[in-house]
């Protein structure tokens, strides 16, 4: 907590606002600095510099748009499950993802951005979400392989970002990859039922391997040569690694998995390097990842498309409790004044 923090910025803008006196920013910020450079948590009410809670807004929204579109690739099994159980965990599991998605837009309704807004920026195009939900769900071993690789990259990612320097983020993520962990248990556990199962059920699973595996290495984000905010967000301690040494915990920690199930990754340099004490890989296709950033992915249109017909087919519910938020208030003040 920046107690300090909070103290001075109260003493400085009492009405709650940051737009503080000039002789006291400096005190401000490096009360501000005190806290994240000593690992402290910086929490709604404290000052932040504005940079900070910009950059914040940007990462968490994209974050929360990320687990909500995410839901939409699974979402495409659900009626074709192949039992009810795997249709009750695939249901779970796309639920839990919505919840991930509104914990993370209420960690940034904290920084003073609604959730309405944010919504518009995404079905707009104005904000960003993950690359990986642009590509195909082909086959149900696509969910098992979704499971594995896309929520073990999730957590690879988000761990660290449990001690992210933001209290409300930093704890929404405590929250979240507890469930990850548990949605990669799962996928893990479909590969493994498939794999046991036929020949043409392992070469299911292959070929989901086959199509996910460099997607998801590109979740992690651009080279660190070209990742334009991984500087200042480490120096801020919202993010706790770099894209790269991320992605490289990633390849360590998944190529005994895929030993273990019996796939391969489709990289013919991805050797053991003893002398890093890790696997080398080869080079990712950067002009894909900006093309699917760009909008030019395989779904990217479909995904779009679809947030804003359910965006749009919500609006009476949105109404609806609105109207009865401003019934509720217009009662509450008959009965103040009566
Ligand atoms: N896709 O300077 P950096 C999940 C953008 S949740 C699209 O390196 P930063 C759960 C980036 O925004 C998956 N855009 O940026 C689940 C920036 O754009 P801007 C989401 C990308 O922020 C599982 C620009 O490129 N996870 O999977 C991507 O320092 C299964 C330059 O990049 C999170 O959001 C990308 N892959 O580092 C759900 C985790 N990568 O805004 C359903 C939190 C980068 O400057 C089913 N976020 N960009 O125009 C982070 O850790 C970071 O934001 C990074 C990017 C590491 C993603």
């Amino acid at each position: 907590m920046a107690d300090e923090t909070t103290r001075l910025a109260t003493a400085a803008a009492p009405d709650g606002t940051t737009d503080v006196p000039e002789h006291l920013r400096r005190e401000l910020e490096e009360a501000f600095e005190r806290t994240v450079g000593g690992e402290g948590r910086v929490e709604p009410r404290d000052w932040m510099p504005e940079g900070y809670r910009r950059t914040l807004i940007r990462q968490v929204a994209q974050h929360a748009h990320s687990e909500i579109i995410g839901m939409q690739p699974e979402g495409n099994w659900i009626l074709r499950a192949p039992s009810l159980r795997r249709k009750a965990i695939l249901l779970a599991k796309v639920q839990d993802e919505a919840g991930h998605g509104l914990y993370l837009y209420s960690a940034t309704e904290t920084l003073g951005v609604d959730r309405g807004e944010l919504t518009e920026k995404l079905i707009s195009s104005k904000q960003k979400y993950s690359s990986i939900f642009n590509y195909p769900t082909l086959t149900f071993a696509d969910i098992g392989v979704i499971g594995w690789l896309v929520d073990g990259a999730a957590i690879c990612n988000q761990v660290p970002l449990c001690r992210s320097s933001y209290g409300p983020y930093a704890r929404a993520m405590v929250r979240i990859c507890k469930e990850e962990s548990f949605h990669q248990r799962q996928g893990f556990e479909l590969l493994r039922t498939l794999m046991a199962g036929t020949e043409a059920q392992r070469a299911m699973v292959q070929d989901a391997v086959d199509r996910w595996w460099w997607p998801s290495l590109m979740m992690f984000g651009p080279a660190d040569g070209d990742s334009p905010n991984t500087q200042q967000s480490m120096a801020w301690r919202i993010k706790r690694h770099t894209n790269d040494e991320l992605r490289q915990r990633y390849v360590d920690m998944s190529v005994p998995q895929a030993e273990a199930l019996g796939v391969t990754f489709p990289d013919p340099e991805l050797r053991w390097n003893a002398e890093r004490g890790s696997y080398d890989f080869g080079a990712i296709d950067w002009d894909e990842f900006t093309a699917v950033v760009k909008g030019a992915g395989p779904c990217n249109a479909q995904r779009l498309a679809h947030r804003r017909a359910a965006h749009e087919n919500g609006q009476w519910v949105r109404d609806a409790a609105s109207a009865y938020a401003a019934k509720q208030e217009a009662r509450r003040r008959e009965g103040v004044a009566a």
